[in-house]
């Protein structure tokens, strides 16, 4: 079975970060290990929020003591500069291919708590990953572009080879609305060639969907999948997920209703499933 290690907060309530990431990946068929890089009460989006972050030097010794190796390794909500420095660290111990997805903003503003240098400290880790997951606000304070509601292809174009820039192989931007009604995800490759997908878009804020798609996309690339079937299975199965929260309207503050459309996306699998993901 492949292994999977994943890097980001526990936040108890509030679903987001690990307690996203984790059934999902292990329902997607993957060994996935934990790295809780911190506890929250809750999400940053609940008023008084506790943060208690974890030191996991420890953690990583053992692991290498043990000489465990992974075939991923995911990295999402980090909090602050000494968290995204463990980060690195455990990058330079543990060769694998990495997927960090710069959790920090959204809907052009920062998450609360978050220092304001933070995207900065972010910069570095994109510099070392493979595939790189943010949405629209976040690669705007990657990149230092102008934030915008909507956007033509130029706009996106320009985004994607700004984050290119910043070292990571290959860039997949999310919340890109050139399609009145529909809201998608665009990815440039190494070579530079773009792909998109989208969805219907949904007018109302749904807490942990960036979890929700990147952690999908780190399950199939680590399944074998390309990124762009990877990028289309993740957010068509965000697309499900947002369906059904929307029939449980204030269920959306807390998170989304992914439990719920699992089937869905295990279904989407069979049916797609890549013949060489095997084994
Ligand atoms: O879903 C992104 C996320 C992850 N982790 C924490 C958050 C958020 C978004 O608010 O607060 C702690």
């Amino acid at each position: 079975m492949k292994r999977i290690v994943t890097m980001q907060d526990l936040s108890c309530i509030g679903k987001c970060s690990l307690t996203v990431a984790l059934p999902v990946l292990s329902a997607m068929g993957l060994e996935c290990a934990v790295l809780p890089t911190a506890v929250l009460s809750a999400h940053t989006a609940f008023e008084g929020f506790r943060y208690e972050p974890l030191s996991l030097t420890s953690v990583a010794d053992h692991w290498q003591q043990l000489g465990l190796q992974f075939d991923m390794i995911y990295t999402g909500y980090l909090g602050g500069r000494a968290q995204v420095d463990q980060a690195l660290d455990f990058f330079t111990r543990f060769p694998a291919m990495r997927l960090v997805d710069p959790v920090m903003a959204d809907h052009g503003a920062l998450y609360a708590g978050l220092e304001p240098d933070f995207p900065a400290v972010l910069r570095t880790l994109c510099a070392q990953a493979d595939l790189i997951t943010p949405n629209i606000t976040e690669a705007c304070l990657l990149t230092g572009l102008e934030y915008r509601e909507t956007h033509d292809d130029s706009y996106i174009r320009t985004l994607l080879e700004r984050l290119l820039a910043l070292g990571a192989r290959t860039a997949i931007l999310t919340g890109v609305r050139t399609e009145p009604g529909r809201v998608g995800v665009a990815c440039m490759d190494a070579a530079g060639s773009v792909s998109q997908c989208s969805a219907p878009y949904v007018p109302a804020v749904f807490y942990g969907t960036g979890d929700l798609f990147a952690s999908t996309c780190a399950g199939a690339l680590t399944l074998g999948w390309s990124v762009h079937d990877a990028m289309e299975l993740a957010s068509a199965y965000v697309a499900d997920t947002i369906a059904e929260t929307r029939r449980e309207p204030d269920a959306r503050w807390y998170g989304v209703s992914f439990e719920a459309t699992i089937p869905q996306l295990l279904r989407r699998m069979a049916q797609r499933r890549p013949s060489h993901a095997e084994n």
